[in-house]
């Protein structure tokens, strides 16, 4: 009788002894090599989705391999506590940020244990523990002392709704990222980190992620946009001014028929003091978020300001205009504007009827001349341009900027798009910035001794445009650390992405007292040697998380330059094509199909679907597949074990038969796929080559084998489905290793090696004749007796039915090549 394979009993029974084990704690050890497989860490919003589900799932498949593979595998886990959402629960339901965020996690930790995720369960934390967060005021003071943090006036995009400050990034399309609200522009005091200072190192040092996807290096390196130019400066006709332009094509300079200078441009103010039109369209470009202006998609408008600069080449005097495609951020917040060779500027000079001059030609194209309705954008050679008429684009730039030098109003500059990194938030629920204000002293630090500088319990979210720190006294009102006189707390907290910044640090020491870590154990098991998680952290997350890692390193608490070696981007789990959202109701609850069908069968689902990097798009009769395969090797064990039990091992030399080797070959081909599969992170296929290897053992089991050597090779290729298929679904085969007589824990086992030998496909083809006819062909090994071939031959399937009929009078093998079944009369029906 097969017993019905009970799923929650097994699942819970090993989930239990794992934890109780500790199966997954682990220690620095320096005689064994190292593996840190880390997972981007959830954000406790209550409940998991399918995303963490999938994320978890290929860390937990990797990791687990891993260790059986041999390595010492960090495998964390913890909570990314802080941020808006928590607040926003607190308005919505009078519940306190902390006990919202706390309940979260405890009931997402019971969700990812009923997943039997391999996670060292000791090291976990929450970014909202102020044993965390003091380091993140630890850190900002280091970075205060050095420069590195600094505090100014600045433009913020804000909204309206959230009354929050919001990153560049939380900018979508001039909308909030959270709740669509339209974005606008305003000046507050705020920190920021100094992530420029390390603008070339975080490009240059891309050229060694080799392991990254490149889509993600694109992204990061489009994010710094470092641009090599120069500056030029522009002396304004009948005024003693000059006006600094940044431009990459020095060469079109010839070119330039007018100057456009940004909205917040100084000199665009001051021409406004006497012009009520441009005053006007100042304001007005003001209030619009910065963001905007970049997408480039809306149509271009600009005013003139009745002023001019001369063109320090072509001694050409042109026109000053201000608009807003021009950024107060970027270069000098002033462009030379050649219509002729740039699309913005073209179609800025089209609708205000201003000149356009060509002065590129371009390289393939004699006929190019004059202006055939688009920019000429590419390089090309230099006409209508003084002395440097003649020359390709690159040395003309070289020879003006040589020039200019000369004459001193040029000169050669990098620019990059990436800004210093804004850091405060008018939020309570994060970490506190640990600066205190004096009216003697100014802007002091805390002093390191007195943090964390706790965020107090007693405070009243009001939603409104400031901390709720604001509110209370208590906090607020402390003594200088300098001069002991009565000072005011800062009350704005930390971007949540410092918190993620630098989190998988702590896991390697996460109760350290004295430090944010412990030296040695980051030099043990740093760098993470896989980090899985979503793409829509390709920019932001890992950027910073980069540039942390150079800061800590210049502050001599590590010695690495990167943090990451291999990086991979899962794609998202869609339904309906969507992405699974609650106002799009498409959201498939993971509690739901986990008591369903099992995590093991959620888990192979999530992993056989799709190649991590791809979209899964939910399919719920699709979960039938990896379920069936759940089931077929319960019972196949079940159904076998006593043969299974008393099989020996395989000792090697046995003599083995045709059919036993040709399972041994499948075994170890198996083997071999799968190896290969999980080092490059293809689960996918591994676990369709698992379940051919399922298949060829059901088929054999068919035959009723007898043989004491077939039951041999069938142990060793259940055992081998059993080993293959652990790290995707730890449960099933967990309970089947211990069925089929093993005492070691299946999680502590060394993964097999594969032979090669065996694995090689050594078959050959063989060709049948019936009367010296060919009929068939057969695959087998070589080398074998006459009776072996010939038996082949009788029991290939084509031939069988030929000759079912007849008297078989003679077989003539070939060895190798050829068997001819020679039939004759009718057989008769003989009782
Ligand atoms: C003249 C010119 C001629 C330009 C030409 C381009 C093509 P990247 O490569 O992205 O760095 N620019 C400079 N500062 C700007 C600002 N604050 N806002 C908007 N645009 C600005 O772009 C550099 C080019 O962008 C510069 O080179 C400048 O236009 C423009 F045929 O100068 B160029
Ligand atoms: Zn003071």
């Amino acid at each position: 009788m097969t017993q019905f394979y009970d799923f929650e009993k097994v699942e819970l029974k090993w989930q239990k002894h794992w934890l109780d084990s500790k199966t997954f704690e682990v220690v620095e050890d320096a005689n064994r090599p190292k593996y840190y497989c880390l997972e981007m860490l959830p954000y406790p919003s209550g409940k998991i989705h399918m995303g963490h589900v999938r994320n978890y799932s290929i860390g937990d498949a990797i990791a687990r391999f891993k260790i059986m593979r041999g390595f010492n595998v960090l495998h964390p886990i913890g909570w990314d506590a802080l941020g808006l959402p928590a607040e926003k629960a607190a308005l919505e339901h009078g519940e306190h940020p902390e006990d919202w965020t706390r309940s979260n996690i405890d009931h997402m930790r019971i969700q990812l244990r009923r997943l039997g995720f391999s996670y060292s369960w000791e090291r976990e934390f929450a970014t909202c523990d102020p044993d965390y967060y003091r380091w993140n005021q630890w850190f900002f003071i280091q970075m205060w002392k050095r420069g590195l943090a600094y505090r100014k006036k600045s433009a913020v995009n804000w909204c309206p709704v959230d009354r929050t400050v919001l990153a560049n990034e939380q900018v979508v399309d001039g909308r909030c990222w959270r709740c669509d609200a339209e974005v606008i522009s305003k000046e507050l005091p705020q920190w920021f980190l100094r992530i420029t200072n390390y603008a070339d190192e975080l490009l240059e040092a891309m050229n060694s992620l080799s392991e990254w996807p490149p889509n993600v290096l694109t992204l990061q390196k489009n994010w710094i946009g470092r641009s090599e130019g120069a500056e030029v400066e522009f002396a304004l006709a009948n005024r003693s001014e000059s006006i600094k332009a940044f431009t990459t094509r020095l060469d079109t300079i010839y070119g330039a028929t007018f100057l456009v200078l940004a909205p917040e441009h100084p000199l665009a103010g001051a021409f406004a003091k006497e012009n009520e039109t441009l005053r006007r369209y100042i304001d007005k470009a003001n209030q619009e978020d910065t963001r905007v202006k970049e997408e480039g998609d809306k149509e271009k408008t600009g005013v003139p300001t009745g002023h001019h600069v001369i063109n320090p080449f072509s001694k050409e005097i042109m026109p000053i205009w201000v608009a807003d495609y021009v950024l107060m951020e970027y270069g000098t917040g002033a462009v030379m504007a050649v219509p002729a060779h740039d699309e913005r500027d073209l179609e800025f000079a089209e609708k205000y009827d201003l000149p356009i001059r060509p002065v590129i030609q371009a390289e393939a194209d004699e006929t190019s001349e004059g202006f055939s309705n688009a920019a000429l954008l590419e390089y090309g050679t230099v006409i209508n341009s003084g002395e440097f008429t003649g020359l390709p684009s690159q040395d003309a730039i070289t020879k003006m900027i040589e020039h200019g030098e000369r004459k001193g109003f040029c000169k050669k500059t990098t620019t990059y798009k990436i800004r210093d990194w804004g850091i405060s938030r008018q939020r309570y629920w994060g970490t506190p910035i640990p600066m205190v204000y004096c009216s003697q002293c100014g802007v002091i630090p805390v002093a390191e001794e007195e943090l964390p500088v706790v965020l107090p319990r007693d405070v009243q979210i009001t939603g409104k445009g400031e901390s709720a720190l604001n509110d209370n006294e208590k906090f607020l009102s402390t003594s200088c650390p300098q001069c002991g006189a009565p000072s005011k707390r800062e009350t704005d907290t930390m971007d949540t992405f410092i918190d993620s910044s630098w989190y998988f640090y702590r896991y390697v020491d996460p109760t350290c007292k004295e430090a944010p870590f412990r030296f040695d154990a980051a030099k043990y098991w740093f760098p993470i040697d896989l980090y899985i998680g979503g793409v829509e952290h390709a920019i932001l997350h890992l950027l910073y998380s980069r540039f942390w890692t150079k800061m800590m390193r210049d502050l001599g608490l590590v010695n690495i330059d990167e943090p990451v070696v291999n990086q991979l981007s899962q794609g998202m789990v869609i339904k309906d094509g969507a992405k699974m959202s609650k106002s799009k109701g498409n959201i498939v609850d993971p509690d739901a199909v986990v008591s369903k069908y099992g995590a093991d069968t959620v888990r192979l689902y999530v992993l056989f679907e799709a190649p991590p990097e791809k979209e899964v798009n939910w399919t719920d009769e699709r979960l039938e597949g990896p379920h069936r395969l759940v089931h077929r090797i319960w019972r196949f064990v079940d159904a076998q074990s006593d043969a299974l039990k008393t099989a020996e091992p395989i000792e090697g030399g046995e003599d083995f038969n045709r059919v036993e080797i040709s399972l041994r070959r499948k075994t170890h081909q198996t083997l071999k796929r799968v190896t290969y599969d999980f080092e490059r992170v293809h689960l996918n296929t591994a676990i369709a080559a698992v379940m051919e290897l399922v298949n060829d053992l059901y088929r054999l089991c068919e035959t009723r084998p007898s043989r004491a050597y077939t039951w041999k090779v069938i142990r060793e290729g259940i055992e081998a489905v059993i080993i293959l298929l652990h790290p995707m679904a730890p449960h099933v085969t967990e309970e089947l290793w211990e069925r089929i007589g093993n005492n070691e824990l299946l999680s502590e086992t060394k993964w097999p090696d594969f032979d090669d030998a065996i694995a090689a496909e050594t078959e050959i083809t063989v060709v049948v004749q019936v009367n010296g006819k060919n009929r068939s062909k057969v695959l087998t090994l070589p080398d074998q007796s006459d009776d072996a071939f010939s038996e082949v031959a009788l029991n290939d399937k084509k031939i069988k039915s030929l000759v079912a009929d007849k008297d078989i009078l003679r077989v003539i093998v070939v060895p190798n090549r050829l068997v001819n079944i020679v039939t004759g009369t009718h057989r008769g029906d003989v009782k």
